[in-house]
């Protein structure tokens, strides 16, 4: 556990985080060239996906060796549909890297990546990549991520020169230089800029640690080794969140980082506590490698070019090929099969996977995503992390017919490798319905249908699941009766019709007496109403909160029967619909809108123009969250709309709040359309 180091690349699309894992693994020897995302030939984006995007789309995997340690490196994806998959990242790692772009501001991909993951118990560090860049700026990068989050970069590594004249680093702890790949002195024109900034670190040092603190107020500074454990000490609490500055695609410091994290970060030895949850308790337990198995796959997925894989990190005890394991979360046995070491997407089977590692488990049966594996007999699991909820929803439909079945079952398998994609089948519209974090993500779906299951489908916004009720009363009778030669049909009823409050559903009240309609029939009138109540009367939707009392009506002896009383049923509520102003109601959702100050206005403007209400604002950090109503229809496209207002940095979260009659206007479209239909 000692010789690991267990690091995840984070931070905005387009930062360089795939270039710098592919220099970082052609410096190390573990690759033989260095891969380069515009050529589209990197270890690590090789599904043809991600090759023709030019950008990450799913984690990637990938471990070398630097300075007799072993350094597991997992890519994220930058671009916000898929931040799942950091989410998945940082449950696998002692170590969260925010690559940032030295020439880009302060970009919303980096934001989001530093919201999303700023609360873990992980060790943090910041690398200021593509220095070389035109308009490259180190302090402005750290001063715009301390201006717009709470976290606080010091610098570890300056650079020398920037933009064209980038030409390596100093590494302030160890006050030497590092040009073009070799250690040499600090320039001299650098000496005060060191001396400051090794100050500042010493300070920041210092003060995560008491007895480092006394020293330093007595001595007035640390000593060089004081400082270089110290700073490890204080990365771990937090306290400290190192800066590097580096180039990734011209190789300009990426060995120093690479003897950076085996030298300065934490291993999995470092950060052995682990929290678990045993029966319906959460603990902490300290984890080693002759612990009881305490695994979590962190992501599984299959490829067509590189089969089936699930990631894994052991926490505590070795895994290894054969073994029997218990799968808490899906309540069941597995067994081990083949264990891999990766390098993106290269595989080579080892025997084992000890405390600290990961690596990837071939063609497992049971576990998947976000699942446990561990020693069979016990029932520790692992928390589930906490996902991203839903902003965007699309309806799945299979171009051709025959594909219908196929869908459902290829659509679950390509959920298990994006827990933040979920399906649901809307009875009630007959949808199956995506639901996600952007376009691009499920665009993805539909993209991997199409190139692994050779299923060609078609996405849309989904329907609303409108609901018909009355705001008026009505008391009405019908008669169905036939006469057509043979045995005629006879039935007739009367109700009285009435709405119920809100929410409160179908009551059927029976209030015929004296035989007027036989009590046989009263079953047939009953169904005939649940029958109606699904398909609906006035636009193809079920209808809610309604009384009806049948009270009166009349029967033949030989022509009456269960049919006639359905129709006369059917018909005699038609009617009553007719008089007792019906209306469409429509799901409306409590959104939550967490948007910077400067949107307010048009966020706001944007909401009442989507027949939104404002309940309220609250302040949160240097951003505002606007609480608001909002109906479905105008929800499943808001997240588009919201990012294009926003430039990006709009979220939401949503949950169903209540029923809301639609608006007449917009009732008399829905109405239509779905006339239209039944056409
Ligand atoms: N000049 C310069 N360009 C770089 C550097 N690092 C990466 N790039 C370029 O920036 C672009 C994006 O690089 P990637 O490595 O794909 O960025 P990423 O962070 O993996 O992006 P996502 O996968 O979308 O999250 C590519 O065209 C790279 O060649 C760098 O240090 N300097
Ligand atoms: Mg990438």
């Amino acid at each position: 556990m000692k010789n690991i180091r267990n690091i995840a690349l984070v931070g905005s699309s387009g930062a360089g985080k795939t270039s710098l894992a592919e220099q970082m693994l052609f410096n190390s020897k573990a690759t033989t060239r260095v891969g380069k995302v515009d050529d589209g030939n990197t270890v690590m984006d090789f599904s043809a996906e991600e090759i023709e995007k030019g950008m990450s789309m799913t984690l990637g995997v990938a471990n070398f060796n630097w300075k007799n340690t072993k350094v597991n490196i997992l890519d994220t994806p930058g671009y916000v549909d898929f931040s799942g998959e950091q989410i998945a990242a940082a449950t696998a790692v002692e170590n969260l890297l925010f690559v940032v772009n030295a020439a880009a501001g302060f970009e919303v991909g980096l934001e989001q990546s530093i919201e999303l993951l700023e609360d873990k118990k992980l060790a943090k560090a910041i690398i200021v990549n593509r220095m070389d860049n035109e308009g490259a700026d180190f302090n402005k990068a750290l001063e715009l991520i301390k201006e717009n989050t709470s976290m606080v970069p010091v610098p570890v590594f300056l650079p020398i020169g920037s933009e064209h004249k980038f030409t390596g680093v100093v590494d302030i702890i160890k006050g030497k230089a590092f040009i073009d790949g070799k250690v040499a002195d600090i320039p001299a024109d650098m000496a005060d800029l060191v001396e400051e900034s090794r100050m500042v670190l010493m300070e920041s040092v210092a003060e995560s640690d008491d007895d480092l603190l006394e020293k330093y107020f007595e001595a007035g500074e640390l000593t060089d080794e004081e400082l270089s454990k110290g700073i490890k000490s204080a990365i771990i609490a937090g306290t400290v969140i190192p800066a590097f500055a580096c180039s990734a695609t011209q190789n300009i410091a990426v060995d120093a980082i690479l003897n950076a994290i085996v030298e300065y970060l934490p291993s999995p030895a470092d950060m052995n506590e682990l929290a678990i949850i045993e029966g319906d308790e959460e603990k902490t337990v300290v984890v080693s490698e002759d612990g009881n198995l305490i695994a979590f796959i962190f992501k599984s997925f299959s490829d067509p070019n590189v089969g089936d894989i699930a990631y894994v990190r052991v926490f505590s005890g070795t895994i290894h090929s054969g073994l029997d394991v218990f799968v808490p979360e899906k309540d069941s046995k597995d067994r081990i099969g083949n264990i891999n070491t990766v390098i993106g997407k290269n595989r080579k089977d080892i025997s084992d996977l000890k405390a600290g590692d990961i690596g990837g488990l071939v063609k497992i049966k049971v576990a998947r995503g976000f699942d446990s594996i561990v020693k069979a007999g016990t029932e520790v699991k692992f928390p589930k992390p906490e996902l991203p909820s839903s902003v965007y929803w699309q309806a799945i439909k299979a171009e051709n017919q025959s594909d219908e079945d196929k869908i459902g079952s290829s659509l679950n398998k390509l959920l298990e490798e994006d827990p933040t994609i979920s399906i649901s089948m809307n009875a009630e519209t007959n949808e199956n319905v995506i639901s996600g974090i952007g376009e691009q993500q499920i665009g993805l779906i539909k993209k991997k249908l199409k190139s692994r299951y050779k299923i060609e489908c078609n996405l849309k916004t989904p329907s609303v699941p409108y609901r018909e009720t009355i705001r008026g009363s009505a008391d009405v009778s019908y008669k169905h009766k036939k006469q057509s030669g043979g045995k005629g049909q006879y039935g007739e009823v009367y109700f009285r019709v009435k709405p119920k409050p809100r929410g409160e559903g179908f009551e059927f009240i029976n209030s015929v007496v004296g035989g007027t309609i036989p009590s046989k029939f009263i079953p047939a009138i009953e169904k005939g109403l649940n029958e109606i109540l699904v398909e609906g009367i006035i636009s193809g939707n079920p209808i809610v909160d309604l009384s009806v009392e049948v009270y009166y009506g009349s029967y033949h002896d030989v022509d009456s029967s269960e049919m006639a009383f359905k129709i006369a049923t059917w018909q005699c509520l038609k009617k009553a619909f007719e008089v007792a102003k019906p209306i469409l109601l429509e799901p409306v959702y409590e959104a939550k809108i967490i948007i910077p100050d400067e949107y307010m206005g048009d966020v706001m403007g944007d909401v009442s123009t989507r027949r939104g209400k404002i309940l309220g604002m609250e302040q949160k950090g240097n951003k505002q969250i606007l609480n608001a109503q909002m109906p479905l229809a105008e929800l499943f496209n808001y997240y588009p709309a919201l990012k294009s207002l926003t430039q990006g940095r709009g979220k939401f979260t949503q949950k169903f709040s209540h029923y809301e009659k639609v608006p007449d206007e917009v009732a008399a479209k829905v109405i239509a359309e779905a006339n239209k239909k039944d056409e």
